[in-house]
């Protein structure tokens, strides 16, 4: 195998490949998403590892990435099934992930799934160290790896370690709920960056350190001071690919698709919302406030048609169970008191698509309601956004979302205000074409000057321009 050791290490919870046995043979396969095939690349070009869960993986313990071509490694962490059951249904997802989003009621402080966490972050820091290669950069993601920053540090001092928080940080009073917030914050003060979407989830991030550390922190320049090191906290917005959206949304097969779409839905407005079936994304709330719209406007009736899609997401996890349910009811309801011979007003699709597929919804769709009760960022209104390369199309966005910190020209709106959301739609859909084109074009040129290769770029380099020279 050829030397693909690199200065670069990421560490995540989901791998960027899947590995899947074919007629016999073991075949590795590329996870599509976003965020994720965008890293891939960037290794790609500069090598390293990458260290993520290795699900399926069974035996494997490394393996050289593209498998054709390989230019870096691939090192899966194997997880025994409680530990999936713990650390991955439990601690991420039914702790960490709804305390961030502010649903506490819907957290389960259950000591075994935090015993699980920290031993699975344990795993992850010895799969780094059994790399055996030298790096000189780690980029951790997300909050499945909280504790990691703290471990890598105490075996090399003088690493560069980075750490990215996807989702949103929540305010002091709420993150101080949890019975092991000091030894989340303490494992994340191993990192010299520590990077989020908005100034307001590093704002609590810093407060939070205060409030549980009592260590000296500056929040006017995003500094802590701890353990003898000065630790930066930045605001690093993430983007998608502008280019690769921008470019299937112009290709003419597509766009055929797209028209063929609106005469099959037969209405002069098509409503599209496209989700992981979460309780964040407030579906729920939208559907409740397009219900309220056709109440309300009853001359939209038989003009107007709603396209929800839903990824089916954390299916073992209890809450998402219910989820579904109550989704699935809203929907009868709506469809129940509203369809007519001509007309069904609301279309549900409970799966996910090809990436061809989602773009055509994207471009076939005259309005996206976008409105999460919680979102870090929320990549889907961006890529909304990239696809409409006529510059038309509205744009209604939860004000709750990261996106909503720079895409100001959107409809911004409370997803919690049922009323509100009914009227924003009918302001919506009754907009000149001139203002739409005005906002659209606006909102495209912040969605492409701040791609994600930007944002990989300014990340690392901010990462790199921390580095002490090596003792
Ligand atoms: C977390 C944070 C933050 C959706 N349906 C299909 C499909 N998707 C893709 C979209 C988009 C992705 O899923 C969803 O990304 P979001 O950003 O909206 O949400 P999360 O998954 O919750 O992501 C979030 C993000 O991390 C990055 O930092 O923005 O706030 O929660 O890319 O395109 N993809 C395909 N078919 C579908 O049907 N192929």
């Amino acid at each position: 195998m050829t030397d693909r050791s690199g200065a670069l290490a990421i560490i995540s919870n989901r791998a960027p490949y899947q590995l899947k046995e074919r007629f016999g043979r073991l075949s590795c396969e590329r996870n599509v998403g976003g965020l994720v095939s965008v890293l891939d690349e960037m290794m790609c070009r500069s090598g390293g590892t990458w260290i993520a869960w290795g699900e399926g993986w069974g035996s494997c313990d490394e393996v050289g990435i593209p498998p054709d071509a390989p230019a870096y490694s691939l090192r899966p962490v194997p997880l025994t099934d409680q530990e999936v059951n713990h650390y991955y249904h439990g601690f991420s997802n039914r702790v960490l992930w709804p305390l961030s989003h502010y649903f506490l009621d819907r957290c389960h402080f259950r000591s075994e799934y935090w015993r699980s966490y920290q031993a699975v972050n344990e795993k992850f820091a010895r799969a780094f160290r059994e790399s055996g290669r030298h790096h000189d950069l780690v980029w951790i993601h997300d909050f499945h790896l909280t504790l990691l920053p703290a471990l890598l540090r105490k075996g090399r001092p003088h690493l560069s370690i980075g750490f990215f928080w996807h989702i949103p940080f929540p305010a002091s009073p709420v993150f101080r709920v949890l019975p092991w917030r000091e030894e989340v914050l303490r494992g994340l003060l191993g990192s010299d960056l520590i990077g989020f979407h908005l100034p307001l989830h590093a704002e609590h991030f810093l407060r939070c350190v205060q409030d549980v550390i009592h260590t000296p922190v500056d929040c006017e320049n995003g500094s802590i001071l701890y353990d003898g090191r000065v630790i930066k906290v930045g605001v690093f917005p993430v983007g998608i690919d502008f280019r690769k959206w921008s470019d299937l949304a112009s290709s003419p097969i597509i766009a055929e698709k797209a028209r063929e779409l609106r005469e099959e839905l037969g209405a002069k407005y098509i409503i599209l919302g496209v989700d992981r079936l979460d309780y964040t994304k407030g579906i729920r709330e939208r559907l409740l406030a397009f219900e309220r719209f056709l109440e309300k406007y009853p001359q939209f009736h038989g003009q107007v048609c709603m396209i929800q899609t839903a990824v089916p997401s954390r299916t073992r996890v209890d809450e998402y169970r219910s989820l579904r349910r109550e989704i699935d009811e809203c929907i009868g309801r709506i469809t129940g008191r509203f369809t007519a011979r001509k007309w069904i007003p609301l279309r549900y699709l409970y799966r996910g698509f090809p990436i061809e597929e989602l773009v055509t919804y994207y471009l076939a769709a005259d309005l996206a309601l976008i409105t999460p009760l919680r979102d870090g960022m929320n990549l889907v209104a961006k890529e909304y956004v990239a696809s409409r390369v006529k510059q038309d199309g509205g744009l209604i966005l939860s004000e709750f979302t990261g996106a909503a910190g720079t895409l100001t020209d959107a409809i911004i709106v409370n997803p919690y205000d049922i009323e509100g959301l009914a009227d924003a739609i009918h302001f919506a859909l009754s907009m000149p074409d001139t203002e739409k084109r005005r906002r659209m074009e606006r909102l495209r040129q912040a969605v492409k000057e701040r791609d994600v290769y930007w944002w990989c770029e300014t990340f690392l380099k901010s990462l790199a321009g921390r580095r002490e020279p090596s003792q």
